[in-house]
């Protein structure tokens, strides 16, 4: 049965990449673009030029299907979905272009016989680092989804200067550095002037008295800026869909208005000459906190108002001024609030510009947009303050008010009389400086609000929007997120692909249920050594990678245990840092203790103005510099920190680690997707019951993770009751012992005290997220790992049935289910 499988398939596979080229065009056309495009020749050329050499000769048949897609949505005048984000996580192309297209193998031999390695020139692409963290990752799957599954959709951001800074290392501490990505170009986008859009910023609003009595409203912006867009193409897996991610570039339109400041339109002109060009010049590098910026906000607007002009320009080409089938034909995902701006703005288009009365315009706007929740933590939830808005964006604030108005009516014949429950929803916070709310304004304006994973979700409903959730009870829903296994899995671990091709076929990548086909496999001692082979080589990759860029030797026969994610307390990094710690106690104690030995990787960036997270990075750094370089312990315990952690480090650790860490208190963690890459690659989760691990557990088995901790309603119950991190330190000995070491200069030879902010965090600062809590269950849990490493077999069978059931997370999963819980899309095929 698998042999027919692996035939059909391998058919598929291969017939995208006959109808492109074979091995002898493709040198020819590589070395065609040294020449003709680089000006070099293959005696001159270094790897950086065959690089660009082999993109420019790729980028030939990606624009062959990005012309050939175009043409074919727009002849069947498709629905599409339009994903707003101001984060595109995509890090590298070109490796995950090849895949898709087919060409992967090819082009390695064409480039072979040249005498190129293409492992090697891909090291020279720059990732394209234009977000923070997952929810700028998921973006980056689910354009790869959509294009695979041949959905009309696209992709609408900004095109930052400069990506997510890059992470330096010095004497233990994080030093930001600007990333550059495109200061050598990008081969990959196009520039597209003829759509340049126009955007108003700043200035006054008018109110005129019309005919018929209408009252109409009139914006005299300040200033305009110009958006350009880049269009970079989003190649589907098997090459044929190619969609777009069009990410805009501000610029100085020279429009100043005279006008408006001889009219007092300017209270003070100095602040609110914002720089055009800074608009799109850096990504604010805060997770999940809110930066009160104006600039953040000019960026929202800025990049959701190029997008809108850009969907309508599209429509009217279709359906001129006939606004009746707008919501038929558009939809748009709103990812996070920060694109929430596009519902005022689309309501002023539809009222100002084109004269559409408040109701017709509102059922058409609140048929158009959707949003997805990605966290519960208040600090991520936007607020602006009202006078700021209002300055930056007169009418819109003047539309808000209005939106919130009509809202508050409706609530009124729900709740009649009651104003708590009108000040809990209404869009404007009242205070003595009045706040809009993001996340109310988003749910207003949806026909859809979804969470990530099926405890946020609840959660969600539960007790961030439970009003919203009595008025409208279709409106809230859950779309777990999912990880493309194309990049996570296919590309980013091309022995276990194979491995897996030969077991079950080659089309696992387009259905990952398919993978359940390894269980049968989980006990036969041929592919357990296999598999574990192929882990090992990884390690064996893995240990060169860390050698070369911290010269710490790591040993691929110890367990390589993973935590790699933003820097946040929540996410706990500091709880695996006191098992570290404790771990280390107890081999100074008895250098006989059983336990396997281990390597700590983590690899995790902390927001430039996060205090504490930086001083958790430093104490990791501090605590590996004394582990590794102690003898008496270092052949049991190794610790890494692995400098600037991203997109194309992640593709090296992942296929490297045997345990992933995730270990966020539960409730905190909308989701979290490496979980599921780190799962798919054959590594067992020590995760507590929060985000996705939740369903990860439910699919692998409890008896194939480990779960330890306290549940989201322990954590609510042990709040409630009034929690006491004293309580934990006066009564775990160990646990004290490791607290105390902090604050002593162990660690930090004449800095005493250097690293009590942890402490003092955890204890006097009421450990917020719970670390001495589940200090102890977390101990327990990785010492089950420790003895279940032990047991080679029975390690083995863990993780393979981990790959296997990994099938539910597919990011096709997840864009199948907007596509028929929120989208209503129709596939289009590209002929
Ligand atoms: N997430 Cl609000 C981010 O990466 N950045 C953010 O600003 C917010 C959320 C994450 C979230 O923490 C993870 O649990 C999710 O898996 C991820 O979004 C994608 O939904």
């Amino acid at each position: 049965m698998t042999t027919k499988t692996t035939k059909r398939a391998t058919k598929k596979v291969a017939s995208s990449s006959k109808t492109m080229m074979n091995k002898a065009e493709l040198k020819a056309s590589i070395v065609k673009h040294l020449h003709c495009s680089l000006g070099t020749d293959e005696n001159k050329a270094n790897n950086h030029a065959w690089w660009k050499a082999t993109c420019a000769s790729v980028q030939e048949h990606v624009l062959e299907g990005l012309r050939k897609t175009q043409k074919s949505h727009y002849l069947n005048d498709t629905r599409a979905v339009h994903y707003f984000s101001a984060e595109f996580l995509m890090g590298r192309l070109m490796s995950n272009n090849l895949h898709n297209l087919g060409l992967f193998e090819q082009t390695e031999k064409a480039l072979n016989e040249l005498g190129v390695n293409l492992t090697d020139i891909m090291e020279e692409e720059p990732d394209m680092a234009l977000g923070n963290g997952g929810l700028g990752r998921l973006a980056a799957c689910f354009i790869d989804s959509l294009a695979t599954l041949d959905l009309p959709a696209v992709g609408y951001g900004l095109h930052y200067e400069h990506g997510l800074f890059r992470q330096e290392i010095q004497n233990g501490e994080q030093i930001e550095r600007p990333d550059s990505w495109r200061d050598y170009g990008n081969p990959w986008e196009i520039c597209r002037p003829e759509s340049i859009q126009d955007i108003p910023l700043f200035g006054y609003v008018e109110t005129k008295y019309g005919e018929n009595g209408r009252i109409n409203k009139e914006w005299h912006p300040g200033h305009i800026v110009k958006g350009l867009p880049w269009d970079i193409p989003v190649v589907g897996y098997g090459g044929k869909t190619v969609n777009v991610l069009r990410l805009w570039q501000s610029q100085s339109s020279d429009y100043f208005n005279w006008d408006v400041f001889n009219a007092g339109g300017y209270v003070d002109a100095q602040t609110e000459n914002v720089q055009a060009e800074t608009i799109s010049k850096v990504l604010y590098p805060n997770d999940e906190t809110q930066a009160g910026k104006d600039l953040r906000l000019i960026q929202q607007y800025f990049f959701s108002a190029c997008s809108l002009k850009d969907i309508i320009r599209r429509y009217k080409r279709a359906h001129g001024d006939d606004w009746s089938r707008f919501s038929e034909q558009v939809v748009i995902q709103l990812n996070d609030t920060h694109p929430a701006v596009a519902i005022p703005e689309l309501m002023r288009i539809l009222i100002d510009r084109a004269e559409l009365d408040w109701d017709y315009a509102w059922s058409i706007c609140s048929k158009t947009f959707a949003y997805t929740n990605h966290t519960l933590l208040p600090e991520a939830l936007e607020k602006w303050p009202a006078r700021m808005f209002e300055r930056i964006l007169p009418r819109h604030l003047e539309i808000i008010y209005e939106i919130n108005r009509r809202f508050m009516d409706e609530v009124e014949a729900v709740w009649p009389g009651n104003n708590e429950i009108k000040r809990k929803l209404s869009i404007i916070e009242e205070g003595p400086d009045k706040m809009v709310r993001m996340g109310n304004l988003s749910v207003i304006g949806s026909f859809a609000v979804n969470g990530v994973a099926e405890i946020h979700s609840a959660l969600v409903k539960k007790d961030l929007f439970p009003e919203f959730n009595h008025m409208w009870p279709s409106k809230l829903t859950n779309v777990t997120n999912g990880i493309t296994p194309r990049r996570w899995l296919k590309a980013c671990n091309p022995a276990l692909s194979q491995l897996i091709d030969g077991k079950i076929g080659q089309d696992w990548p387009l259905n990952l249920d398919k993978l359940k086909g390894l269980a049968e496999f989980a006990e036969d001692a041929k592919f357990q050594k296999q598999f574990m082979k192929i882990k090992r080589d990884n390690k064996v990759q893995l240990a060169k990678e860390v050698m070369a860029l911290t010269g710490v030797e790591i040993d691929p026969n110890a367990i390589f245990d993973v935590q790699i994610k933003r820097l946040h307390e929540y996410k706990r990094q500091h709880l695996n840092l006191l098992y570290i710690m404790a771990l280390y106690r107890r081999l100074l104690e008895n250098p006989d203790y059983d336990m396997h030995p281990r390597v700590f990787l983590f690899g995790a960036k902390a927001a430039p103005g996060y205090k504490l997270a930086k001083d958790i990075i430093f104490a990791i750094n501090k605590v590996a510099e004394k582990i590794n370089n102690d003898a008496r312990v270092n052949h049991k315990l190794k610790v890494v920190f692995l400098p600037n952690y991203r997109v194309s480090l992640a593709e090296k650790m992942i296929p490297a680690a045997d345990i992933s860490e995730q270990i966020s208190t539960a409730g905190k963690e909308a989701s979290g997707t490496g979980n599921m890459k780190l799962s798919l690659n054959g590594a067992l989760t020590v995760g507590t019951l929060d985000g996705a691990n939740i369903e990860i557990a439910e699919e692998v088995g409890d008896e194939n993770i480990f779960i330890f901790g306290l549940t989201v309603a322990e954590v609510e119950a042990l709040d409630k009751k009034g929690y006491n991190p004293f309580d934990y330190y006066d009564n775990n000995r160990e646990l004290k012992a490791v607290l105390d070491w902090l604050d002593s200069d162990y660690f930090t030879p004449g800095k005493p005290g250097a690293l009590s902010s942890l402490k003092r965090s955890m204890l006097e600062g009421g450990d917020h997220y719970k670390v001495l809590a589940d200090f102890t269950s977390y101990c327990e849990a990785q010492s089950l790992a420790d003895k279940a490493y032990k047991e080679p077999e029975r390690w083995a069978k863990m993780a393979i049935l981990n790959t296997a059931h990994m099938g539910k997370f597919t990011s096709d999963r997840s864009i199948k289910d907007y596509v028929e819980r929120i989208w209503k899309l129709d596939p289009c095929k590209v002929e």
